[in-house]
């Protein structure tokens, strides 16, 4: 009797082949290991800010330096940081899956340093930043003499970072692309999010209603870990272990 292998029940192992709809739906969790402050976790504060103070237009327009300041104090975190082992099992999952997409609400761009390049990227991206007067879109470089607040290079008005804020809508494309693989996943990983930020929130409920298999990672529990298959592991372990288990099933 084959023992029921730690992490994926055989009962979906035994389905698997390289042409399973595999999708993963990341959050802060997965690049925790790597150093970078989640959310919500206890490390989650900057000063006397909440995240939710201070990723808002709101907050921009009452005072774009301090705004400035808390994403150079990120990039700063970020820039020091490596993909862990966790995306890095994920980047290797798009070797092996024709089928294979990751859906991150992360903005630290560690799955495309790890190699994934089936990306659908929700809340945008912190080395990149936007022009408020013309939308364009540039590589987010330091400011006049190092100060943290850029202006752009083509008309000299003021830059926002490129990233979507509470209150504000998703790129239209990417939400599109994201509700498509929920609804067409026959295996919908969700691993180190606390599933609280919508519109990315619905995402699994989507894919489960349409008849995937749910699969949690996270060391904590979540308003999903009652209907998903919940692996109260950290990222870093877990997801390399799914890696090995979803190739010994594909033999
Ligand atoms: C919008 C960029 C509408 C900023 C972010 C219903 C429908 C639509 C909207 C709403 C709705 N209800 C409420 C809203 C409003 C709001 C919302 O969802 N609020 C929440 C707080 C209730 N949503 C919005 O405002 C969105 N906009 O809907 O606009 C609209 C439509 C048309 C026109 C105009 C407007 C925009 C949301 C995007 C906000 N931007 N990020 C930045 O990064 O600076 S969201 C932010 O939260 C991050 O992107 C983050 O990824 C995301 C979710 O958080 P998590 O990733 O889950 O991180 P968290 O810390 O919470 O959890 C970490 C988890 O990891 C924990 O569970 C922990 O246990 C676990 N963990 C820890 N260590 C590990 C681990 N897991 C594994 N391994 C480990 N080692």
């Amino acid at each position: 009797m084959k023992a029921e292998p730690k992490y994926i029940p055989q009962s979906i192992l035994s389905h698997i082949d390289k042409d399973t709809r595999i999708t993963a739906l990341t959050g802060a969790g997965i690049s925790a290991e790597s150093g970078i402050p989640t959310f919500r976790g206890k490390d989650g504060l900057w000063k006397k800010f909440r995240a939710e103070e201070l990723a808002t237009p709101e907050a921009f327009r009452k005072d774009h330096r301090t705004v400035w300041e808390w994403y150079r104090f990120r990039q700063d975190i970020i820039g020091k940081a490596s993909p862990n082992p966790a995306h890095h099992a994920l980047a290797e999952m798009e070797k092996l899956f024709c089928n294979f997409h990751i859906i991150t609400q992360n903005v630290d761009g560690l799955h495309r340093r790890a190699g994934s390049s089936r990306l659908c990227c929700l809340h945008g991206d912190i080395w990149e930043a936007r022009c408020i007067r013309e939308g364009t879109v540039t590589a987010c470089l330091p400011g006049k003499d190092g100060d943290p607040v850029p202006l752009c290079p083509s008309c000299g008005a003021l830059m926002r970072p490129n990233i979507v804020w509470f209150g504000e809508a998703l790129p239209a494309d990417e939400l599109e692309k994201s509700y498509r693989l929920a609804r067409g996943s026959d295996i919908f990983l969700v691993i180190g999010t606390s599933s609280l930020v919508y519109p990315a929130a619905a995402l699994p409920m989507i894919a489960y209603q349409a008849g995937a298999a749910l699969i949690e990672v996270n060391p904590d529990e979540s308003p999903l870990s009652e209907i998903a298959v919940h692996i109260k592991e950290k990222a870093g372990t877990a997801v390399p272990g799914i890696l090995e288990e979803f190739r010994s099933a594909l033999g």
